[in-house]
């Protein structure tokens, strides 16, 4: 079972990263912080720029790679490590162009890296390829180009050989960990094989984007030997559950039964920074909802969670504001609404669900449930505020515990045999939250 919390601080500049990291992340015992990625990518302002790369050099919209490895030291240093977007999948599309760190490229061709026939190309034209466009057909997922972007032969010996470089190159900066963009478009085993080719002595956690849909010729399992796999159905198939009222009560058990990946091969999350712009059942936009559904994604004992921490955006292609985060203007932090439970996780460690109880007499608004006897939370999804009883079971030991919602302001007493002393009251789309680590007087 996964104790730790990540959080995707999507564009922020390594600068930023680095301060929250000692502000905001380290303090608070985030395990880890993905940021966007690092290496040098086409010129323009959408966001998505960052998804064609040019070169592996440490040179971003996010800053320069003397930042960057600035960024990583100063988050290690505070208990936070760095999780890298790794774009190997594909290049940048187009017959020619210029990245941001001034490397000059053509068609297919990134001198000094990669030549034409380092990609997949069809037989009788190395300026060409087949284009992704049938999601039942294995081949054609991951040997064709993906939205136009020139697909890299990662089953290549020389390509595998210059992807280990530059993870090799990233964790030698100190990086601990990666998120491989793209890579249901991988073959596994190939995946498999750069991955092994790494010369590094540090281990990095690692973690696949796959999304795995109905009837697909891709599956999550294909890729369990190499890393740990994004599971996008946690978000639909929980969401569900959140954005319909009288549903909560059916959270009890969420995992395998409910045909998710293995709990210790998941990566959950309730939007990422594309689904916020697709096919997210809650974003940043809706509001209190949204704080609930990432309330049970953080107390959930399944998978291992990532937060998302947005910018502000109207039209999907909006690149990051220019000024700097969690001010005011224009970007969103989410994160630092829930900072509390990220100890709270800790605590729950490897208890699992327990003492799951649906108490509005059926409705289905609220719940509340028990991590082992270390941590207890009570969600109220319905639009009144909910008066948590007196005698309602936590299975925690007596005390005094601080809300760790509601940054400590307001304490609840246990009582001897584990029962909440007094009547609580719950706002609209509020929760509770206590844990061992969180006691007022003890
Ligand atoms: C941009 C333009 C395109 C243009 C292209 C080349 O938007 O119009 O053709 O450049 O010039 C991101 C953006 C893309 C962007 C790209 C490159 O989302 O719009 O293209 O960067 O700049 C599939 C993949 C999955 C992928 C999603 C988006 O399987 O891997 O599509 N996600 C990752 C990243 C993205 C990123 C890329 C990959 C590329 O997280 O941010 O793209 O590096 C079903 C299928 C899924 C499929 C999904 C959406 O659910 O099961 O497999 O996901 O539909 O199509
Ligand atoms: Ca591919």
């Amino acid at each position: 079972m996964r104790i730790g919390t990540f959080v995707h601080l999507f564009e922020w500049s390594h600068g930023d990263v680095a301060i929250e990291c000692e502000a905001f992340l380290g303090p608070k015992k985030f395990s880890a912080v993905q940021v966007s990625p690092p290496n040098e990518h086409i010129v323009g302002d959408e966001w998505w720029t960052r998804y064609q790369p040019v070169s592996y050099a440490l040179e971003s919209r996010s800053g320069s790679h003397e930042a960057f490895v600035d960024m990583v030291k100063r988050c290690k240093a505070v208990g936070v490590d760095v999780i890298v977007d790794v774009v190997v999948n594909h290049m940048a599309a187009g017959s020619e162009g210029v990245g941001v760190n001034g490397t000059h490229y053509t068609n297919r061709n990134f001198d000094p890296l990669y030549s034409p026939d380092d990609f997949h190309h069809s037989e009788s034209d190395n300026q060409s390829n087949c284009q992704v466009n049938d999601y039942n057909d294995l081949e054609n997922v991951q040997k064709c180009d993906l939205v136009g972007l020139p697909d890299l032969d990662t089953s290549s010996p020389k390509v595998q050989k210059t992807i280990a470089s530059y993870l090799d190159n990233l964790l030698e900066a100190g990086v601990a960990g990666f998120r491989l963009d793209a890579s249901k478009h991988q073959e596994s085993e190939a995946l498999g094989q750069y991955l092994s080719q790494m010369s590094s002595t540090t281990v990095p956690y690692v973690f696949c984007e796959v999304i795995e849909g109905d009837e697909e010729a891709v599956k999550a399992e294909m890729y369990f030997d190499y890393c740990d796999v994004t599971e996008f159905n946690f978000a639909q198939e929980v969401g569900s559950n959140i954005v319909s009222p009288g549903k909560m009560k059916f959270l009890s058990g969420v995992g395998s039964s409910w045909g998710l990946i293995p709990s210790d091969s998941a990566v959950t999350f309730t939007d990422n920074h594309d689904t916020q712009r697709g096919n997210a059942p809650l974003t940043y936009k809706d509001g209190p909802l949204y704080d609930v559904f990432n309330i049970f994604l953080l107390t959930s004992d399944y998978g291992y969670p990532k937060l998302m921490s947005s910018y502000e955006f109207d039209d999907p292609d909006q690149g990051p504001p220019d000024s700097s985060p969690c001010d005011g203007h224009g970007w969103v932090c989410e994160h630092r609404r829930y900072g509390g439970l990220v100890a709270w996780r800790i605590s729950a460690g490897e208890n699992e669900v327990s003492n799951f109880q649906s108490l509005d007499d059926g409705e289905g608004d609220v719940i509340c449930f028990s991590r082992g006897n270390a941590a207890f939370v009570a969600i109220n999804r319905s639009e009144d505020t909910f008066v948590l009883k007196c005698g309602t079971e936590t299975n925690l030991r007596a005390g005094t515990y601080y809300n760790v919602l509601d940054d400590n302001e307001s304490t609840i007493d246990i009582d001897e045999s584990g029962k909440v002393s007094n009547d609580i009251e719950i706002g609209a789309m509020g929760a509770v939250a206590l844990h061992l680590g969180a006691m007022h007087e003890y």
